[in-house]
């Protein structure tokens, strides 16, 4: 380890950036408040080079959080602009299959990537990866890369820059020992440059419809505790398909006494995606285990998609591979 977790990124890299007249930004598909916020942030570092920018997502913009970012996010790329040889510019994306459709014919153009994930399988050129697992979020490894650039932090950047280390740190909770002070510094430039903590935690939490809070409950009800309580699972129904309601889920039964992890299955009728979290006092790593399903993320939070299974089956499958890594017999 480093003294910080905020290593230099290559130059190359930076160069890659100065270079370039254009560029398309893209994150993952299925987005979250980092992958967008991010986006966002860079999109600003770039102009403010003068450099011309697309956004792309493939979306869907279902959570509340997001849906109100969907019109500054296109779907494709346009053959003229495709034309002018833009530098792709990958973010929050752990393997080559996460940005989806709109990087399909984007993939012959040079590419960065910029990643905080644990897994995954590097993607890009020697020297044109920035891939930090201990940064917190996307937004804070774009805040370095932006200082690299010689960038001055305005307020709209501080503001995306801040948004996405709020939502993917669940608004500081889950930042470490070891992940903090840089972290919470890099936090408090944001708030000087006139980020109020207080109206973000508001817009981001306030509005919500209260079918979506009764469905949040109606989960809660139905979870089951496994192996004495260390293993909760919970489930989602196709009829709930608002992925937002994972983090109430999630939120709450992770204070259930005794508990390690949680499985979160969500079924969307063709496939199951599956969600993990974990407690950081328990030797629990759901990014391992994602990651045998296919799917990645980190230590405490992951996620894969399997088919073929219903949800009975995928339950039995996943409860052992958690058993197994906890190393809990289960008489089988
Ligand atoms: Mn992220």
């Amino acid at each position: 380890m480093t003294d910080t977790i905020f290593p230099p990124c290559d130059p190359r890299l930076i160069e890659a950036i100065r270079n370039t007249e254009a560029a398309a930004v893209i994150a993952h598909r299925n987005p979250d408040g980092d992958a967008l916020y991010s986006s966002l942030a860079m999109r600003e570092v770039l102009s403010s080079l003068g450099k011309e920018c697309l956004l792309l997502n493939e979306g869907p913009f279902l959570r509340d959080d997001i849906r109100l970012l969907e019109g500054e996010f296109s779907a494709e790329a346009d053959k003229s602009f495709i034309e002018r040889d833009p530098l792709v510019i990958i973010l929050d994306c752990s393997t080559e299959d996460r940005p989806g459709t709109p990087f399909i014919p984007l993939k012959g153009l040079k590419r960065i990537v910029i990643d905080h994930h644990s897994s995954g399988v590097p993607f890009a050129e020697d020297g044109m990866s920035y891939i930090v697992p201990e940064s917190p979020s996307t937004t804070l490894l774009v805040d370095t890369v932006r200082i690299a650039l010689g960038v001055e932090l305005t307020e709209r950047m501080a503001g995306y820059l801040y948004r996405g280390f709020a939502t993917d740190t669940g608004f500081y909770h889950f930042l470490t020992e070891r992940t903090a002070p840089e972290s919470l510094r890099k936090a408090a430039a944001f708030t000087e440059a006139g980020v109020s903590p207080y109206d973000v935690y508001d817009e981001m939490h306030d509005g919500r419809k209260l079918q979506d809070l009764k469905d949040t409950a109606s989960m809660i009800l139905a979870a089951e505790p496994h192996f004495g309580g260390r293993i909760i699972t919970a489930y989602q129904s196709p009829e709930m398909m608002n992925a937002r309601l994972s983090d109430g889920v999630y939120a709450t039964l992770l204070q259930a006494e005794g508990v390690e992890g949680i499985i979160f299955i969500k079924d969307k009728g063709d496939s199951l995606e599956i969600g993990f979290r974990a407690k950081n006092r328990s030797t629990l790593d759901v990014g391992a285990i994602a990651a045998a399903l296919g799917g990645g993320g980190h230590r405490k939070a992951a996620g894969a998609t399997i088919s073929g299974l219903d949800p009975g089956k995928a339950k039995g499958m996943l409860l052992s591979m958690v058993a197994a890594a906890l190393g809990i017999h289960t008489g089988e």
